[in-house]
């Protein structure tokens, strides 16, 4: 073995909800805004998905099987109060039973509140840009504390608040759908003060337990190094990975960013009083979510709106990826990973990261009874070197969990994109283990290499 990751490094593959659950009216559970937005004429639906809530005792089985001790998946709040507020029994008995299935197999849950399936009644009220939203997420949050929270130490409040804000309400690529960029900023901040409010709960609920929250980073590169260059690549920089990162240390937004998007008009004057000092709720741990990099260059006319998920930050433009892509269209760069992790060690002293997703979409075919996803392999294999890199030089990086368990649905994309290791027929529902999960087995197996 070339490469050994530190002892009691966590190993774990991740899922989410609304991608694998299916079963979206069973036992009373409401409908959330993918269940809306997927009604849209040409999109798939996230029903039967991976029919993961009748099917989740065999899929833990796979996990077991695969040696991989630790699993990150998502509660939707929609099954645990199908109008937002109000509990229903026999949802919250799934993650009951999901949890001491796993327990059962000695496998450690780690749980994510939010992974962007919003109860439609919560979008009723006006979504995300409705700060009311923060506190009922806070309610929720111990809600399912109170069912969990005797066997789950790890919780994430809320997965990437950049595509939840900026995807959702910015462009509306996302469920629910809007273009209002000022409200997508809003959404941001009110996510954030969800995240700092239910980290209050949560830790108000007693016990012993470590509150994450998961950012997706893409580090920015540029052609040139010239001023215009470097300028274009911060303000995406600042939009994508600052507007998140910094206010959760303290830091607040970063004056260049309120000013970068001072003409939207809403940011600043959603921030009340004392929200900043919600928000920075010490974290135990960060989870780094990280696929790809971005390209930046600078907008010749900077009133200009650019291509970037939040068109009104002017004065930088996004350029097509490039190199060898995956089935999504996302360049493979392992060293921009290292190169962040060591950027968040220095940015963020004394903060624990656990990547909490990586991994990548390739076409995928199962050809007598297997699956050879010989990309897929050379991208972990790459990926993980990167992280082993970046642990030798210093950064502090405590997990991986690969993205994902199972093929799902990836959104927007419906069944279009598989990021499994094990392949799902959607027809049959038939799991096959890819090569990637077996080379992902031996690699948890040997804590290296
Ligand atoms: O499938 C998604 C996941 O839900 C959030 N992070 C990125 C993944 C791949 O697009």
């Amino acid at each position: 073995m070339k490469r050994g990751f530190p002892a009691g490094f966590r190993w774990g593959t991740a899922t989410a909800a609304y991608q694998i659950e299916g079963s979206t009216t069973a036992d009373g559970r409401g409908p959330s805004i993918w269940d809306t937005f997927t009604a849209r004429p040409g999109l798939a639906s996230g029903d039967p998905a991976c029919d993961h809530y009748r099917r989740y005792r065999e899929d833990i089985g796979l996990l077991s099987d695969l040696g991989v001790p630790y699993y990150r998946f998502s509660v939707a709040w929609s099954r645990v109060m199908p109008d937002g507020r109000t509990v229903e029994p026999r949802g919250t008995a799934f993650y009951d039973r999901l949890v001491d299935t796993l327990l059962d197999h000695g496998i450690t849950p780690m749980v994510t509140l939010y992974h962007w399936d919003l109860p439609e009644a919560l979008q009723a009220e006006g979504g995300w840009p409705n700060r009311a939203l923060a506190d009922l997420f806070a309610e929720y949050a111990l809600t399912v504390h109170k069912v969990l929270g005797d066997r789950v130490r790890q919780w994430t409040t809320i997965n990437e608040p950049f595509c939840a804000a900026f995807i959702g309400y910015g462009n509306g690529e996302h469920a629910p759908g809007i273009r209002d960029e000022g409200a997508a900023l809003v959404a941001g901040h009110n996510l954030l003060l969800a995240h700092g409010k239910a980290t209050q709960a949560l830790r108000s609920g007693g016990g012993e337990q470590e509150v994450s929250i998961v950012l997706n980073f893409a580090p920015v590169l540029t052609d040139v190094d010239d001023a215009a260059h470097r300028e274009a690549a911060r303000k995406f920089d600042f939009l994508h990975n600052r507007f998140f990162l910094d206010p959760l240390l303290g830091r607040g937004y970063p004056p260049e960013l309120l000013a970068d998007l001072a003409h939207l008009g809403t940011l600043e004057p959603a921030i009340a009083d004392g929200d900043l000092e919600i928000i920075a709720q010490p974290l135990d741990v960060l989870g780094v979510n990280y696929y790809a990099p971005a390209r930046a260059v600078p907008l010749e006319d900077p009133e200009a709106d650019s291509n970037c998920p939040l068109p009104g930050l002017r004065g930088m433009d996004v350029q097509p990826p490039r190199g060898e892509l995956t089935s999504l269209g996302w360049e493979q760069r392992p060293e921009c990973l290292t190169g962040l992790l060591l950027w968040l060690h220095e940015h963020c002293p004394g903060l624990p990261l656990v990547i909490a997703e990586n991994g990548a979409a390739f076409e995928d075919e199962v050809v007598d009874g297997r699956v050879h996803d010989e990309k897929r392999v050379r991208y972990f294999a790459e990926h993980l070197a990167a992280v082993h890199d970046a642990i030798e030089r210093g950064a502090d990086v405590r997990g991986y969990m690969a993205w994902s368990l199972l093929d799902n649905f990836e959104w927007a994309k419906g069944y279009t994109q598989r990021f499994g290791l094990v392949h799902v027929d959607f027809e049959t529902q038939e799991r096959v283990l890819k090569d990637s999960a077996r080379f992902y087995a031996d690699v948890v197996a040997r804590n290296g290499l």
